[in-house]
């Protein structure tokens, strides 16, 4: 079974020596919001690490997942989706991205495949370009690609990685992975373990707990409020039977509030529901969730609420 890092972080299991020809690097998963970039990582490592959602920027921190094969072992940093930012949070977020770039050995330019390349595709191709990184373009999302429109769809893309390798997967069945798999491996030099063989990702597990809350919160409500939210896990206490979990979620206004909790409490019970169930199969046991909803103004304009919520400027 694979791990996740311990609660503070601390990598528990000894690294191994590699063997002969092993090659290992970092490959940082960059792209527009919403083209699949959490999903693929996901994919990769074999358990979901990253939460993803039909909302454009789900993904507020860098995030890494592990992936390690006989002969290679491939660090996958997950970023948020490259966009034009509106308040601070964004702007933190696009600059995190953009460091990115700058601290891996090779890029993943993830791409939509439904839709033919745009100007935000454009636009960080163009990132990519100016940095020493090597980039290979991924199309995802093929299993939803319209035949009749394949064709001409692809060739947008080849026309902007301009002689860069191009894969085409899909994160969701994982066809075409094992072709991704071995183009990364193939650009990356022999190394060393980074990790650990069993561990899946740097994360502690407190912090996936509060994302997978986040998750529920993203998915059951709409407009406003998925951007305004921020968890804090306040505390996790394991006991032999079951891990309680405490857990508060800011927003920005009391209407949000409003809805979060919803009529009776219902909303925040179905929400927490469904969090709970992810959680439980995140540590494999029984999970207890209690969910307290905050209002704190403004949080995504300041640099001081944005660093206390964990968003800060990374180097
Ligand atoms: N059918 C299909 N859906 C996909 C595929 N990859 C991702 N999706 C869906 O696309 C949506 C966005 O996926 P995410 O993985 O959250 O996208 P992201 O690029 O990480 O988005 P941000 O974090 O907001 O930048 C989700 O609803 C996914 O289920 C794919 O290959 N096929
Ligand atoms: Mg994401």
């Amino acid at each position: 079974m694979a791990h996740l890092s311990s609660s503070d972080g601390a990598v528990m299991t000894a690294i191994p020596t590699p063997p002969p020809g092993f090659r290992s690097g970092f490959v940082g998963i960059v792209g527009r919001p919403n083209v699949g970039k959490s999903t693929l990582m996901n994919q990769l490592v074999g358990q979901k690490i990253a939460i993803t959602s039909p909302v454009a920027q789900t993904t507020r921190n860098r995030l890494r997942g592990i992936l390690t094969l006989p002969q290679a072992q491939i660090i996958f940093v997950d970023t948020p989706g490259i966009h034009k930012p509106h308040h601070e949070l964004g702007k933190v977020l696009v600059q995190n991205a953009r460091m990115a770039i700058s601290s891996v050995d090779v890029t993943l330019l993830v791409v939509d495949g439904t839709v033919p390349a745009g100007r935000g595709d454009a636009f960080i191709a163009d990132l990519l370009a100016k940095s020493q990184t090597p980039a290979i373009f991924g199309i995802n999302k093929a299993d939803l690609q319209a035949v009749d429109r394949s064709e001409a769809i692809d060739a947008s893309y080849a026309d902007l990685a301009a002689g860069r390798p191009v894969c085409k997967f899909s994160a969701v069945t994982a066809a075409g992975l094992e072709a991704l798999q071995q183009q990364l491996i193939s650009h990356l030099e022999p190394g060393p373990y980074y990790y650990p063989p069993d561990l899946i990702t740097d994360q502690p597990e407190r912090f996936i707990m509060g994302e997978l809350l986040r998750e529920q919160i993203l998915l059951h409500t709409r407009d406003e409020v998925p951007h305004s939210v921020a968890i804090a896990i306040d505390r996790v206490e394991e006991t032999e039977k079951i891990t309680n979990i405490l857990a508060t979620v800011y927003v920005e206004r009391n209407s949000q509030k409003g809805i979060l909790i919803g009529k009776g409490g219902s909303m925040m019970k179905q929400i927490n529901s469904a969090a709970r169930q992810q959680m439980q199969k995140l540590i494999a046991g029984k999970v207890y969730l209690e969910v307290f909803v905050k209002v704190q103004a403004k949080w995504r304009q300041s640099r001081s609420r944005l660093a206390e919520f964990g968003y800060c400027v990374e180097e």
